[in-house]
């Protein structure tokens, strides 16, 4: 049984290649991403037991998604490939070190997520759910889904991990803080990026922004601060380093990484600010590789890393 289990969009993703825009581009490349999948992804990696149960379209890019994230190792016992409607698809480009992202995903599958879709003993044998902002900002379905899974994961004693995501290219800020923050408060783990607390707070204070993560009960880890992750715990803040990345080509997925290795931490009852350190490892990995996931390293990756040991060529 998965020690962690996540939920969430997963979607078809192509990338223009050459790092060309896509009004220009010759080709693209297909792959996949989904904030959720990309967490249990790293955690499979790290030798963690994972499952996500997410709905795709009954569809070639939703039959690929779901070959490879149980290729990953990932349990996808409880996800669905439906006819009901199709999967999600984003294409990215990547010009001069910016990434942006476009969406086809309305009427998806995974918008079409409901609670009753959520099996409640699955969510219970688990140690951890971690969820994410992107799945509310899906429709009211899928933000009930989200809160339905986090009563159930409390009522089981089950820790729930919460990243926001905030994604403004699918919702607007007012709305998003009105969902997001009733949902932070059902958080164990609260692992918002620097940029996203700004917004969802109003303020560029970092004073301000303790004092409001301070009414929250659980302990919150901060993403994204210039040189370093920090920790937020019981009124106590620590910043975490973080590792050198040595040859940057994409960012997108880093704050997945984060979480998986933060999460694999706690599995393997590291401290808190040892678990933001290993998440910080796998982020600084996440980085060098281009696609969402693919860059998420291996548990003995991990250790040769951590033991100094350089790259191998033959
Ligand atoms: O964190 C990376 C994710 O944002 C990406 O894989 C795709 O889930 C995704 C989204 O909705 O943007």
């Amino acid at each position: 049984t998965p020690e962690v289990i996540t939920f969430g969009e997963s979607m078809a993703l192509l990338i223009a290649e050459g790092g060309k825009g896509l009004e220009y581009a010759r080709s693209l490349e297909p792959s996949f991403g989904g904030a959720e999948s990309n967490v249990a992804i790293g955690l499979a990696r790290l030798g963690h037991a994972s499952g996500w149960c997410g709905r795709l379209g009954n569809d070639p890019f939703g039959q690929r998604i779901m070959k490879s994230i149980r290729g990953e190792g990932v349990d996808v016992s409880r996800a669905e490939l439906t006819e009901e409607a199709p999967t999600g698809l984003m294409i990215r480009e990547n010009v001069a070190g910016k990434s942006s992202v476009y969406y086809y995903r309305k009427q998806s599958a995974a918008s079409r997520m409901a609670p009753e879709h959520l099996d409640e003993e699955y969510i219970a044998s688990a140690k951890i759910l971690h969820v994410t902002g992107i799945t509310p900002a899906l429709g009211a379905s899928c933000a009930d889904t989200v809160a339905a899974a986090m009563d159930m994961a409390k009522r089981h004693g089950v820790k729930v991990s919460f990243d926001p995501n905030l994604r403004l290219k699918l919702w607007g800020v007012d709305e998003a803080r009105k969902v997001l923050l009733p949902l932070a408060m059902k958080a164990d783990y609260f692992l918002p990026g620097l940029d996203e607390l700004k917004l969802l707070y109003e303020t560029d204070s970092m004073d301000a922004i303790l004092a409001k993560l301070d009414e929250l009960p659980g302990a919150s880890v901060i993403k994204g601060g210039e040189n370093e992750t920090y920790l937020y715990e019981k009124g106590k803040l620590t910043a975490v380093p973080y590792f050198k990345a040595e040859h940057v080509v994409d960012t997108v997925g880093a704050g997945d990484g984060f979480c998986a290795g933060f999460l694999a931490g706690l599995l393997r009852e590291y401290g808190l600010e040892e678990s933001v350190r290993l998440g910080n490892l796998i982020g600084s990995q996440v980085i060098q590789a281009v696609g969402d996931w693919e860059g998420l390293p291996s548990a003995a990756e991990i250790e040769r890393l951590l033991a100094g040991k350089g790259h191998v060529e033959r």
